[in-house]
């Protein structure tokens, strides 16, 4: 057998064994953790996990071996939640936001949402992506391995596809995977204000059609809110999109409970996310349909609103996962480690509970839990090496960014905090 690449001197190594469905409750708090670890990789893969010097016993003269200085190694951080591609910043709506103007109203008055639609339309497609480009690099250098990447910020078929190819673009030249999400339902733009049906329509008849036909996404995705998209305009497109082969999920009791939770077990979505205003009733048909709770705390925190209940969903059986909602309106951050901290101090999870929520679970949130989010023989070697003693210390010391090194399917892509794949 010849291997490429041992980790040598892990402090403390992060595995974890797929059980074939994402942690939900106790499973939650739980981390299997190897100490004085090496981690053994081949063609981008892990082959062998063990301890000490063992790994002696697989090398050859080909094998590199680099040395992880006692620090602590987890999966590569996956952000199952981004408006990755987008034109502009909304820094301009910010005072307003401060002086208690709700994300909402300012959506109504033409700002928010669409006030980023007018900033992509005009933006050219090398605009889109340098910009996508910079964070892309920085979600990398804080560890995040994979995203999860929504358009919406066209709602007209050209600039929609215009997102979603950028988002492709940057899939190929850039280590960090992506998934893609067409969310042509993310707001309705002025002109159909009193008369949803026909904007339905050409999401439904035009958009998803032919944007399922260039393999542009492979999800689909509504903003079901109040003064948005209702409930049953919500199942219209979802249901439709099913039928078109999506994989489907919601933006769902963000700020009103509407019943998206409720929906999103319905319709047995592969998650349903935000949901700080979900009824409990909600919750419990999510765990009863394993819909995941994709949580993004970043957002409370920006727009000062209350956390959503991660304890009654764990306590429910609702596998939970985190995410960054990264977005020129109410999450301008691309930090994931700040996203879990905030999953520590706002939503009350352990850091154990925290590291399940964007690594295994975040994984079955994007249907890629058969290639990543645990170290385990036959994943992608996608890893982080953070300058901390154990998780805990990763959420605890806040505000900072703990990453050593970064390998990406094997291949070490940031080095002293900076991305170096450029100049492999
Ligand atoms: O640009 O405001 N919540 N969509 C739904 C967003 C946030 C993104 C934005
Ligand atoms: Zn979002």
């Amino acid at each position: 057998m010849r291997v490429d690449l041992v980790i040598k001197n892990i402090g403390k190594l992060v595995t974890g064994k797929d059980s074939g469905r994402p942690k939900i409750g106790q499973e939650m708090n739980k981390l299997d953790i190897i100490e004085d670890a090496y981690i053994a990789i081949k063609d981008g893969k892990i082959i062998d996990i063990g301890s000490k010097n063992d790994y002696k016993n697989i090398i050859n003269d080909y094998t590199k071996i680099e040395d992880a200085k006692g620090l602590l190694v987890t999966p590569g951080l996956i952000d199952s939640h981004t408006h990755l591609v987008h034109g502009g910043s909304r820094e301009n709506e910010f005072s307003q936001k401060l002086s208690g103007v709700p994300y909402i109203e300012i959506l109504k008055q033409g700002g928010g949402i669409l006030s980023t639609v007018k900033c992509t339309k005009e933006a050219s497609c090398e605009e889109l992506y340098s910009k996508a480009k910079k964070s892309l690099d920085r979600m990398l250098e804080f560890g995040v391995t994979t995203v999860e990447s929504k358009s919406g910020y066209g709602l007209e078929l050209d600039t929609e596809i215009k997102q979603l190819k950028v988002g492709k673009d940057l899939e190929k030249n850039h280590p960090v995977d992506l998934v893609h999400t067409f969310l042509g339902a993310h707001a309705i733009p002025i002109e159909y204000k009193e008369n949803h049906k026909p904007f339905i329509d050409i999401i439904v008849d035009e958009m998803m059609p032919k944007v399922k036909e260039l393999g542009l996404a492979e999800f689909c995705d509504v903003f079901c809110e109040d003064g948005v998209f209702t409930i049953e305009e919500t199942e219209y497109i979802l249901s439709k999109a099913r039928e078109m082969g999506y994989k489907l999920k919601i933006h769902a009791d963000e700020i009103v409970s509407l019943g998206g939770a409720e929906l999103s077990a319905k319709l047995k979505c592969t998650s349903s996310d935000h949901l700080m205003a979900a009824s409990e009733e909600g919750l419990k048909m999510m765990a009863q349909n394993n819909v995941i709770a994709n949580i993004l705390p970043g957002t409370s925190f920006n727009l000062n609103k209350a956390y959503a209940d991660a304890r009654k969903m764990i306590d429910l059986g609702v596998p939970v996962s985190l995410s960054s909602d990264y977005n020129p309106g109410s999450c301008p951050s691309e930090n994931l480690q700040f996203v879990m901290q905030l999953g520590c101090l706002g939503l009350k999870m352990t850091p154990n509970e925290v590291l399940n929520a964007v690594t295994i679970n975040a994984a079955y949130a994007i249907d890629r839990q058969n290639e990543i989010g645990s170290i385990e023989i036959g994943k992608k070697a996608d890893l982080v090496v953070f300058d901390a003693p154990n998780v805990e210390y990763l959420m605890y010391h806040f505000g900072i960014n703990h990453v050593d090194r970064v390998y990406k399917a094997g291949v070490l892509v940031v080095e002293n905090r900076q991305a170096i794949y450029d100049n492999i």
